[in-house]
């Protein structure tokens, strides 16, 4: 494993841009402006010429300045690559480009050796003798890439090779999701040529990530599957755990610990074992983070159990093939991205599997803030991923996503082979998996009101608007022209008086109108909706909810029906 190289070995090695790792034809050669040029770039901590000499050399001074020593190798363990400020108008134009072309820093990650060392970030638990079966199953790697940069995918695969025993990689298979970046062409196969584990798989048109991984699927003959994006490192016996436990029950799916390696930095972000999250999802048919919840604590002694959890984030997990095979792999009709991940999670639940977290695995993954490629234009990818999800897989529940994006299904294609997969394999209905493996979750039908929150002031054309994320939670509740599609203006009028989306309610103490986290103890949470009157009173306070035309935001002042805009309508009032 990397690790364990002696560093003399490790800084022969690793000291190199990731371009010259590989093997460099003429062609390759002219292609170095791709990548960043060290002389105009921040001063390097080596010279080219000082590699694989080990002979004593005569040295000037300066040559002992520029020359690190190894352990200070940008990026080694993990750590932050901080650019200096006073960069160069070119190299700051590399940068710029590294980000509009990847949505990271990719001029940061190509400082980084593709060998990069890494923290260990297992609990001592996961180290124990005999704590995996010896004889484990091998896998085939499937890493499917669209436009990816360089040093990051080769980082990818290299951390699968450096920390994995060579004898559990039955082989990587790369499906390039038709990619149109020069370096991914015939560069690609010269740097693998060597490498008979690595298999290149070509998309003859542009597939989408569910079907390159499909693509990836028919090529690949290890007993188990393993899935990554093409911007991961995986850590120290990251894969054992995975297979071990696969190898004692083949219809356990497993989902490591997914690391946050920063999008600027490119530093190696981890929490220990008591910092595990599990995967859950919003009626929106959005994946989402939990802490892992009381009653499945419970069922542990050790925080580096495996976990159950209700959904997987989707890009990263183990699967026994035939188990993979038998659930239908994923739905051939998902196009570019998104649903693919919570359709194999209610699947592998709700068909007589188990979905586990293994806090023992870590592999570390590029979060981005947008998505960096094209996708399809004129159609909403992921609305239709969704609803084919939902037509599927959700029974009447469907009525709370399709509530979400204003009743608008859209054109979904044709889904009776996957109602009929869902048939013949007799899985439990979705009821059952609510109610069994994810509990936690509200469910919208036991709201008082469902729908837009319109105020009836200055015209009656102002609804209550947020795309209540994670990020917009402790911020002001905002205000937009009602637009009749959902959204961010579907909100849930609870029986226990909250006005919430997902696990966001409204919230006054004073000061502004927030959204908070739900806490469900009424007080700052709580209103009290007059359907008559149309006002709106909060229970702390006994002020009314109004809005400030004007200044476009939410008020709370006395309450005097009098006043229009102090007064709403809720959509589907039922009391
Ligand atoms: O058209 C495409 N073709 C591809 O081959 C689009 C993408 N891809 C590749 C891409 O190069 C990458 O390797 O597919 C992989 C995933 O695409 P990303 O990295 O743009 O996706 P993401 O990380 O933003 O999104 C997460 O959700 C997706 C839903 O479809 C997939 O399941 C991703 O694999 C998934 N990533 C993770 O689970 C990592 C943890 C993120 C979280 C939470
Ligand atoms: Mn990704």
């Amino acid at each position: 494993a990397g690790e364990d190289r002696p560093i003399a070995e490790a800084y022969r090695q690793d000291h190199r841009l990731p371009n010259q790792n590989r093997i460099e034809s003429d062609r390759v050669k002219e292609n170095r402006g791709a990548f960043p040029d060290p002389d105009a770039g921040p001063v390097m901590p080596f010279k080219e010429d000082d590699q694989d000499n080990d002979e004593p050399q005569q040295k000037k001074e300066e040559d002992n300045l520029v020359l690190a020593p190894p352990q200070e190798l940008p990026g080694e363990m993990g750590k932050a690559v901080v650019l200096p400020t006073n960069l160069t108008e070119a190299v700051k134009k590399m940068v710029d480009d590294g980000w509009l072309k990847n949505a990271f820093n990719q001029y940061a990650s190509d400082m980084i050796s593709v060998h990069r060392s890494l923290p260990d970030p297992r609990d001592e638990w996961c180290k124990e003798p005999d704590r995996y079966l010896t004889n484990l199953p091998k896998t085939s790697v499937i890493i499917c890439f669209h436009n990816e940069a360089w040093s990051v995918l080769l980082r990818t695969v290299h951390s699968v090779f450096d920390r994995s025993p060579p004898e559990l990689i039955h082989e990587v298979i790369l499906v390039d999701d038709f990619s149109d970046m020069d370096h991914l062409k015939t560069q690609l196969e010269e740097y693998w040529a060597n490498e008979p584990k690595v298999k290149i798989v070509r998309a003859p048109k542009r597939l989408g990530l569910i079907r390159a991984r499909l693509l990836g699927y028919d090529y690949a003959t290890g007993p188990v599957l393993t899935y990554l994006d093409s911007h991961c490192e995986c850590t120290t016996g990251w894969l054992e755990p995975l297979l071990d436990r696969i190898a004692r029950n083949s219809t356990t799916v497993v989902c490591p610990v997914i690391d946050v390696i920063d999008d600027t930095t490119l530093a190696y972000l981890y929490h220990d074992s008591t910092g595990v999250n599990v995967g859950g999802f919003d009626w929106n048919l959005q994946f989402n983070w939990h802490a892992i919840p009381n009653h499945e604590k419970k069922r542990h002694k050790n925080t580096a159990e495996p976990v159950w959890s209700p959904t997987m984030a989707g890009g990263l997990f183990s699967i026994d093939r035939e188990f993979f095979k038998k659930l239908g792999t994923y739905d051939e009709g998902f196009d570019i991205w998104g649903g693919e991940n919570l359709e194999l999670s209610f699947k592998t639940w709700m068909c007589g599997g188990t979905l586990e977290i293994v806090p023992c695995s870590h592999v570390g993954h590029i979060f981005r803030k947008r998505s960096p490629y094209k996708w399809r234009s004129g159609i909403n990818v992921l609305r239709r991923n969704s609803v084919r999800l939902a037509e599927v897989w959700l029974d009447e529940y469907s009525q709370y996503y399709y509530q979400r994006i204003g009743n608008d299904k859209g054109d979904f294609g044709d889904i009776s082979d996957r109602r009929s997969l869902r048939n013949n394999l007799g899985c439990k209905s979705f009821r059952w998996y609510l109610d069994n493996i994810y509990p936690e979750l509200f469910i919208p039908g036991e709201a008082v009101a469902n729908g837009e929150m319109r105020n009836m002031g200055y015209g009656g054309k102002t609804c209550l608007d947020s795309a209540a994320r994670k990020s917009d939670l402790h911020k002001p509740a905002g205000l937009y022209p009602c637009h009749r599609q959902g959204g961010n203006q579907f909100w849930l009028y609870s029986k226990a008086g909250e006005i919430r989306r997902d696990e966001a309610c409204l919230d006054y103490s004073g000061q502004e109108v927030i959204l908070y986290p739900c806490h469900g103890s009424k007080g700052n949470q709580y209103w009290d909706y007059d359907s008559v009157k149309k006002l709106i009173r909060h229970g702390s306070s006994d002020k009314c909810l109004g809005i400030d035309a004007a200044k476009k935001k939410l008020i709370m002042e006395r309450c005097d029906p009098n006043l229009d805009h102090q007064k709403w309508n809720m959509e589907n009032y039922d009391r």
